[in-house]
């Protein structure tokens, strides 16, 4: 459907490339589940492997239900194009493989979600590809991490789990004044926050899994960019390192996810920040790291790539790691939970659970505290997630 191509973002989110007319008036989109696509002949077949004509040949490479999440996804993160992954980790794994070889080297900031800390570290070392890891807070030490074979850097922002914000225009700045590519993780914020292409980046990754989906139902992951890149990723990366694609049926649900991205990141968001300050407030707690409060490290930075701050809240007790565990454990609306962005409010302890593949030398290093834990604020009645903090705070 052209004509919404420039509305707005939940129009797009809804509508953009959908036509119930072409669907028996279908008002949702089909679920095309089907793995292969039959030929109306062999020349039929081979004009469509050439892309000189409009078809689909095998569902490793393209299916309708993941190809109309792709056009959505590409346009509400501002890019020419998107493919869709069996998972966040499938989406990373597929655009590594696809651009770097033997040799190369790839900066990364030192906080990344540990087990893409462990595919830069352990992984893509044993293809002759180096990860060098830099403190992106500090862009002169990205610069600084810059060598003749460096083909890329790496970071998200708000970054998994301690929320340290990154400065996109700054460092896609320096590195395509190097020649490299920038690659964004986008998760925690989503296109509903931030747009990292719109700041100088060259590719924005997803773990769908989260705020996309949204439900806590799918596994599933995306990258946006130029079509050229996202070529590569789908022909190479998907076709034939990974072969991680995106089931047509988890497509159709992540669809159906983002219909109501930008009303569910908007309440997560507002309760967000009614947690942040509460515990800011709390004298049980040392620090709060929240994009959204005004002086929070990096608050510029979240004030000129964000629009509100976002879900999740990472924090530190004055009582540490013994204290944490305790508070975890005390509470009864929020779950013990890994993951992020469902509907639910969860909390974990990164230093033994997402983050556990850091060394505890890597996590003193690149300080990630062990204290630390990370809530991600569910869409509950705010009044009752901020009451079950309250009474684990007060035990403390
Ligand atoms: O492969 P997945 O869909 O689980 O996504 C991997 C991934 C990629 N980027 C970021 C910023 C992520 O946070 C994730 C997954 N993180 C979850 C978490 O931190 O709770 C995974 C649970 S171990």
């Amino acid at each position: 459907m052209t004509d919404t191509l420039d509305a707005g973002f939940a129009t797009r989110a809804i509508h953009l490339g959908y036509e119930p007319r072409d669907a028996l008036g279908a008002l949702t989109p089909p679920l095309y589940l089907t793995s292969t696509y039959a030929q109306d002949s062999t020349d039929a077949y081979e004009q469509v492997r050439l892309g000189e004509r409009e078809g689909y040949v095998y569902g490793r490479i393209r299916n309708p239900t993941q190809a109309l999440l792709e056009t959505r996804l590409a346009s509400l993160e501002g890019a020419e194009a998107a493919v869709a992954a069996a998972s966040g980790m499938a989406a990373i794994s597929a655009t590594l493989f696809s651009l770097l070889q033997d040799g190369d080297e790839i900066v990364v900031d030192q906080i990344v979600y540990g087990t893409a800390f462990t595919l830069f570290t352990q992984g893509l070392a044993r293809f002759g590809v180096r990860a060098v890891f830099a403190d992106f807070t500090r862009p002169e030490t990205v610069a600084a991490a810059i060598g003749p074979r460096t083909r890329a850097v790496y970071f998200e922002t708000p970054a998994n789990p301690n929320l340290r914000l990154v400065d996109i225009a700054a460092i896609s700045a320096i590195a395509r004044g190097r020649g490299l590519l920038t690659i964004v993780d986008n998760t925690f914020a989503t296109p509903a926050l931030q747009r990292p292409l719109e700041h100088g980046a060259d590719l924005v990754l997803h773990s769908a899994t989260k705020y996309l989906g949204g439900h806590g139902d799918l596994l599933a992951g995306a990258v946006a960019g130029p079509a050229r890149l996202i070529d590569a990723i789908r022909l190479q990366g998907l076709r034939y390192f990974t072969g991680a694609t995106l089931s047509p049926f988890t497509a159709f649900l992540v669809l159906r996810g983002l219909k109501t991205l930008e009303l569910r990141v908007a309440r997560h968001s507002e309760s967000a920040l009614r947690v942040a300050r509460l515990l800011r407030e709390h004298a049980a707690v040392a620090e709060v790291h929240y994009p959204g409060l005004p002086d929070t490290p990096g608050a510029d930075i979240a004030r000129r790539q964000m629009s509100a701050g976002g879900g999740l809240v990472a924090f530190e007790l004055e009582g540490g790691l013994q204290a944490g565990r305790r508070l975890m454990d005390s509470l009864k609306l929020a779950r013990i939970a890994v993951s992020l962005g469902d509907p639910e409010t969860l909390i974990q302890h990164p230093a033994t659970m997402t983050h556990a593949s850091y060394s505890a030398e890597d996590r003193e290093r690149y300080g990630l505290s062990e204290g630390l834990l990370r809530l991600s604020v569910g869409l509950e009645t705010p009044e009752d997630i901020l009451a079950d903090l309250r009474q684990g705070l007060d035990r403390l």
